[in-house]
């Protein structure tokens, strides 16, 4: 019998899970994701990477493993991975679409419901024993009448969309192309969208281009009654303009899932009254991790059984598998 091929997995892993690759695979599991702690010996033998929750994959970390044949990533968003790289070493790359989707639509219309109720500061008030001495102040703002705005109208992006319709609540979008199956309006810039909204869902992926894409002046075209909800990613956003347009009163409320800093939260935030904060949990439930975990081995057995996986990430669409 041949020797068995070795998996790293960095981050967290539902370790039952993990059991699917043991009769085939040697797994090395460095839980705190810290790649630096890789014995130099071990490296030679990796030939795939999980890469779990919150952990960053260096390029010099595929450098330092010769025979690195697949990176299989838990999430949707691959930003902590330079897929371009990976290609450039024919090294494929795969990621967790669709299996989240409607966990996390389900999560950014929740975050912006208990936004402009203000739904966890009522619930404050009760568990505070506040009822007693008077009712829960009426909410500044409403859903009702808002004009909801998605800045990235992909596959959650549509999802939200959905949800949104169903509460009577037109729809716009800004994505780099304008969606051929919808019929929302399309913006062709992210301002031109914030301009003619009051609401806007950030849901689009992190990159260089989409990097503090919501601004100072994006803020400024949201307006005084704007809500701003973030499922994307932290980065979306400059949160220092964010700060001070909440603090100014340049745009209403923000409802925020996802952070520049994770975990590092901003103090300013924490102490806004007008503002919902989520520990970045918008796929979080057990039943949505479960799959995600899945299709992460799916990817695994799949290259390594038939040389096909079930979800590669677009810049990897052409690696194919030496034998
Ligand atoms: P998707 O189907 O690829 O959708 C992304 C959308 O963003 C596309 O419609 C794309 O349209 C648009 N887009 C991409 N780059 C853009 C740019 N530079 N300017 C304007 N629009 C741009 O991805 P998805 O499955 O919906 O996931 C979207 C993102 O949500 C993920 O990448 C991840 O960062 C985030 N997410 C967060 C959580 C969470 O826990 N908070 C969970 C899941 C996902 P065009 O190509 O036409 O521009
Ligand atoms: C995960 C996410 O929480 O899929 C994504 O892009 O942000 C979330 O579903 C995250 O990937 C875990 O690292």
């Amino acid at each position: 019998m041949g020797q068995k091929q070795t998996i790293l997995v960095l981050g967290k892993f539902n370790t039952t899970v993990l059991e699917r690759l043991k009769p085939e695979f040697d797994l090395i599991h460095l839980v705190d994701g810290d790649s630096s702690k890789l014995d130099a010996d071990a490296k030679p033998a990796i030939k795939a990477v999980i890469n779990s929750i919150g952990v960053r994959l260096p390029n010099s970390l595929m450098d330092q493993l010769p025979n690195l044949e697949i990176i299989s990533n838990f999430g949707v968003g691959y930003d902590g991975i330079d897929a371009r790289y990976a290609a450039q070493k024919n090294i494929m790359v795969t990621n967790t679409p669709d299996v989240l989707t409607e966990e996390v639509a389900d999560t950014a219309l929740g975050l912006l419901i208990n936004t402009v109720r203000e739904l966890p500061r009522a619930q404050n008030h009760l568990l505070q024993g506040k009822w007693q001495q008077g009712g829960y102040p009426l909410s500044k703002l409403s859903l009702r009448e808002r004009k909801v705005g998605i800045f990235g109208l992909g596959r959650i992006g549509k999802a939200i969309a959905r949800r949104v319709e169903a509460f009577n609540l037109p729809v716009s979008y800004h994505n780099r192309s304008k969606a051929a199956d919808v019929s929302y309006t399309y913006y062709p810039s992210l301002i031109e969208l914030a301009e003619a909204v009051d609401t806007l869902i950030l849901v689009a992926p992190a990159s260089a281009e989409t990097n503090h894409a919501v601004n100072k002046d994006v803020l400024a075209a949201l307006g005084k009654n704007g809500v701003l909800i973030n499922v994307g990613r932290g980065s979306l956003v400059d949160e220092k303009a964010l700060i001070k347009a909440l603090q100014d009163g340049v745009i209403a409320a923000a409802g925020l899932d996802v952070f520049e800093k994770e975990p590092h939260v901003p103090e300013e935030l924490m102490q806004m009254e007008n503002v919902v904060l989520l520990p970045h949990i918008a796929s979080a439930s057990e039943l949505t991790r479960l799959n995600m975990s899945n299709l992460v081995i799916d990817n695994l057995l799949g290259w390594f059984g038939s040389g096909e996986v079930v979800t590669p990430v677009f810049e990897t669409q052409t690696v194919t598998r030496k034998y």
